[in-house]
């Protein structure tokens, strides 16, 4: 067993740390506040790799790990979670879905596009009725021969409103139940795919989300993912890798709030010393430390899991699981050791505890990892 990093894994870390210094620092305030989609920055990220970071090179890719990955998305996160949320979802469910279960036609129509950056990618999953129970789409796609017809309404889709590619699940078969969903590509502009308005949120107000809705869209036979009937276990595999760059996300917010604090309490006086030797203060920052060194093992473990070619199920809703409650419980801790200051913006602390929130509820609740979790211990 080896817990250091090698070289190469240094180097892209320092690599994505630098970039999220120099050009996703500034700005960042503006961005969350007036909802500003950064599309030059997304630009900038796909000409270093980073949105097609696992994907083979010979379609564009970056071709690192999944430990290069989850460390890529802890820097960003540190510094902008609306940022990493791009990168996340162009990654794992979108170049993964595509690599892992598209067809040659598809991955060089598509997945070389999405890798580099020059198309951003969704995943179209949610919807009004069926968010955690995945299985109820109300979405239908009406096989006809050498089209599907699809009908629906997505939900809450990041990148909503400025993808060029959309994997959307979606039922032909209700009484196959699981059996009988689809996952199809649609392409932006295809008639009667309609974007809604943006949606106002509490955090990652940087990234774009969408309601989605598809009226009568015409999808070739060719834009279907797998097999007849496997669109379900496709969503739920990409979201098992999908998992393991929200919960590297959480970690990068809660280190983030973590180094904003450390260097508040070494900088801040009261009763005429720097709060960090109040123990009040001093334990703080040592459950802090211990909790999201013990969220990085996890995460890291679900990366080497899936780097082995292992199952990553459960490794990875338990690194969501755990990594996603310390970025919320300790990034309320930085807003406390900040005190006045940090409830006021400039001090950064208040938008990672916004940002912490989703990461508790996107690609699977707690809850639902729970279910991933306890059902795989019963039936050992
Ligand atoms: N990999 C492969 N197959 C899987 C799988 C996985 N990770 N998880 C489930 N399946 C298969 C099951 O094996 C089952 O197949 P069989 O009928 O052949 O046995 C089928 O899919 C249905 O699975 P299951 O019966 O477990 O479905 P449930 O309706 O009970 O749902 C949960 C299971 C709750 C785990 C699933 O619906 C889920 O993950 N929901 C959350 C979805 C989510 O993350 N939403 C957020 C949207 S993206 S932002």
């Amino acid at each position: 067993m080896d817990f250091n990093l090698s070289e190469e894994h240094k180097m892209i870390r320092d690599a994505a740390r630098d970039f999220a210094q120099t050009e996703l620092l500034s700005g960042v305030i503006e961005r969350d506040e007036t909802q500003h989609f950064p599309k030059e920055l997304v630009k900038k990220m796909g000409d270093l790799g980073f949105l097609g970071v696992m994907v083979d090179p010979k379609y564009g890719g970056s071709g690192m790990d999944a430990i290069s990955y989850v460390l890529i998305m802890e820097e960003l996160s540190k510094i902008d979670a609306s940022a990493s949320v791009i990168v996340s979802v162009n990654n794992s469910l979108v170049c993964y879905g595509l690599e892992a279960f598209g067809t040659e036609e598809q991955k060089q129509k598509y997945l070389t596009k999405l890798a580099t950056g020059e198309f951003v990618g969704a995943f179209c999953l949610s919807e009004p009725e069926a968010g955690s129970d995945a299985t109820s789409q109300k979405t239908t796609a009406i096989d006809k021969g050498d089209h599907y017809l699809i009908n629906g309404t997505k939900n809450w889709i990041t990148n909503g409103g400025r993808a060029d590619v959309y994997l959307v699940i979606a039922q032909t078969d209700k009484d196959k139940g699981s059996h009988g969903i689809n996952a199809f590509i649609i392409e932006k502009g295809m008639d009667g795919f309609h974007v809604g308005p943006k949606e106002n949120k509490l955090g990652i107000r940087g990234s774009d989300t969408h309601t989605l809705q598809f009226n009568d869209v015409k999808v070739p036979k060719e834009n279907r993912i797998g097999d007849d009937g496997s669109g379900f276990r496709f969503a739920m595999k990409t979201l098992s890798g999908g998992r393991i760059g929200i919960a590297a996300q959480a970690l990068g917010i809660a280190s983030g709030a973590y180094e904003l604090a450390l260097k508040y309490s070494k900088e801040r006086k009261a009763f005429g010393t720097e709060i960090c030797n109040h123990q009040a203060i001093a334990f703080k920052l040592a459950d802090m430390y211990t909790e999201i060194e013990a969220a990085r093992h996890l995460v890291m473990k679900a990366a080497w899991d899936k780097d082995q070619g292992n199952n990553y199920d459960v490794s990875s809703a338990m690194a969501k699981l755990y990594a996603s409650k310390v970025a919320m419980e300790h990034t309320v801790e930085a807003v406390q050791i900040h005190g006045g200051n940090g409830f006021v913006k400039d001090y950064h602390v208040e938008r990672l505890m916004r940002d912490a929130k989703i990461t508790q509820i996107y690609e699977g609740t707690s809850e639902i990892q729970k279910i991933v979790i306890s059902r795989s211990l019963i039936k050992q």
